[in-house]
């Protein structure tokens, strides 16, 4: 493959964005060599400035169920556009996708648009320790809740794990109230709630975990989160920016029949725009500026943009049938990286949930963040590399979920699992 105009681009890029990118894992730091730059999508791929074609696993991270560039979603923004890009004012595209939300998610009694994940991350904790009159703040190692300091902490050492800032610039004051446990280990949270249940605002988790790879709950560990947090008045709030109708229509909650207090959503409800929501028990958001004491705003949430292509995006995506495809397709892609590693000797497990997938270059399953250092990740840079020869995208990162959309059905999806074997042999190699 050319790349000689991508080259050409990112160094113009480098001098004047910070690593030649907008956000950190677009710039391959993790997988070596120099990202690829995209002149345009189409459905379930990418075309780069050299004209190289790509099967696109990562959906821009999500948001896009339908694929790139979805006919629909296109003339409802061109049309809107035509209206007007934003308002700061009420209008009825963004009641007309709140409803939209609700019905999936019945949950979310009230809520609110913001712009981004990481704002309403901001905003649920917020939230929650002004409805609690509580500090303290439960997270987990691994999971990715957007870049407010709060939740920016790692693991510390002792019982309590109290928080320690987990990159540059955040305070340990600002993490001092933030207390790590590990996922799909109850006992690490029961601890931290028998030395401080009654100090704890809420828990936050992704319930499937898309940040650190893919980590699926154990049996029974979303319901004892529910059943613990109720019984120290604590909240529970589900991070569903990237499960949220990709694990399900209705998001992890409908999938395990766990039902939080507070929820985060994202992605998928832009359709590619940038969008970001939280809600929940009535009497929680409504604590909220103008009702409550708990402040929030944001110049373009509630985006007539974001709002229609979000509108357009889930009305398709939850037609019959849709859903259940685009499953299939990742059903599909986790059996073939199964039956390529072993035909190559290659070390790995792979699974999917709805239509995210993981897979960890490993002898045997990971559940948690600890676990995660036994995978092989010069064997997953050999097999990134070599797929991206073949024309095939994945995330640039051993640690990040991959997605599936409406339109991997077919081509892009044969033309994967015909890869793979290029893939694994170089994964083979040492
Ligand atoms: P944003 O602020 O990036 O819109 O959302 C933050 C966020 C919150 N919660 C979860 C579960 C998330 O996965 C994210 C963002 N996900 C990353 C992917 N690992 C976005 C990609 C990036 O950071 O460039």
């Amino acid at each position: 493959m050319r790349h000689a105009r991508s080259s050409e681009v990112f160094e113009k890029a480098k001098r004047i964005l910070p690593g030649g990118v907008n956000s950190p894992v677009r710039a391959f730091r993790s997988v070596g060599g120099e990202p690829f730059v995209v002149q345009r999508g189409e459905g379930a791929f990418l075309i780069d400035v050299d004209g190289n074609r790509y099967v696109d696993f990562i959906n821009s991270w999500g948001p896009l169920v339908l694929g790139h560039a979805h006919p629909s979603v296109v003339a409802a923004l061109h049309e809107q556009a035509q209206l007007g890009t934003s308002f700061g004012a009420c209008h009825e595209r963004e009641v007309e996708l709140a409803e939209e939300v609700q019905r999936l998610f019945p949950s979310l009694e009230l809520l609110r648009f913001v712009n981004s994940g990481t704002e309403a991350g901001m905003a649920v904790i917020r939230l929650a320790r002004g409805f609690t009159r509580r500090e303290k703040i439960i997270k987990f190692e691994g999971c990715y809740h957007g870049h407010a300091d709060a939740l920016l902490a790692k693991a510390g050492s002792g019982v309590l794990t109290l928080g320690l800032p987990d990159c540059a610039g955040v305070p340990s004051a600002a993490v001092s109230a933030t207390l790590v446990a590990e996922f799909n280990n109850i006992e690490s949270v029961e601890r931290i709630f028998a030395a401080c249940g009654d100090e704890v605002a809420a828990v936050i988790l992704e319930p499937v975990v898309g940040n650190c790879g893919l980590l699926v709950p154990r049996p029974e560990f979303l319901a004892a989160l529910r059943k613990i947090t109720e019984r120290h008045g604590a909240l529970l709030i589900f991070d569903e920016v990237m499960t949220g109708f990709r694990v399900h229509l209705g998001g992890a909650q409908a999938l395990y029949g766990v039902r939080p207090d507070l929820t985060m959503l994202g992605k998928v409800i832009g359709g590619g725009l940038p969008v970001g929501a939280f809600g929940g028990r009535r009497e929680i958001m409504e604590q909220l500026a103008p009702l409550g004491p708990v402040y929030q705003a944001g110049t373009l949430s509630g985006n007539p943009l974001a709002m229609v292509a979000g509108l357009t995006t889930l009305q398709e995506w939850r037609k019959p049938g849709v859903f259940e495809m685009a499953c299939g397709v990742a059903e599909s892609l986790v059996e073939g990286l199964r039956s390529g590693a072993a035909r190559h000797g290659v070390p790995l497990v792979a699974q999917s949930v709805g239509t995210m997938f993981g897979f960890f270059f490993s002898p045997t399953p990971i559940c948690s963040f600890r676990e995660t250092v036994s995978t092989d990740r010069e064997a997953f840079q050999r097999f990134f590399h070599a797929m991206l020869d073949q024309g095939v995208y994945f995330a640039p990162s051993a640690f990040e979920a991959g997605f599936v959309s409406a339109a991997h059905a077919g081509e892009a999806i044969n033309h994967a699992l015909a890869a793979l074997d290029a893939g694994f042999a170089a994964a083979a190699r040492r």
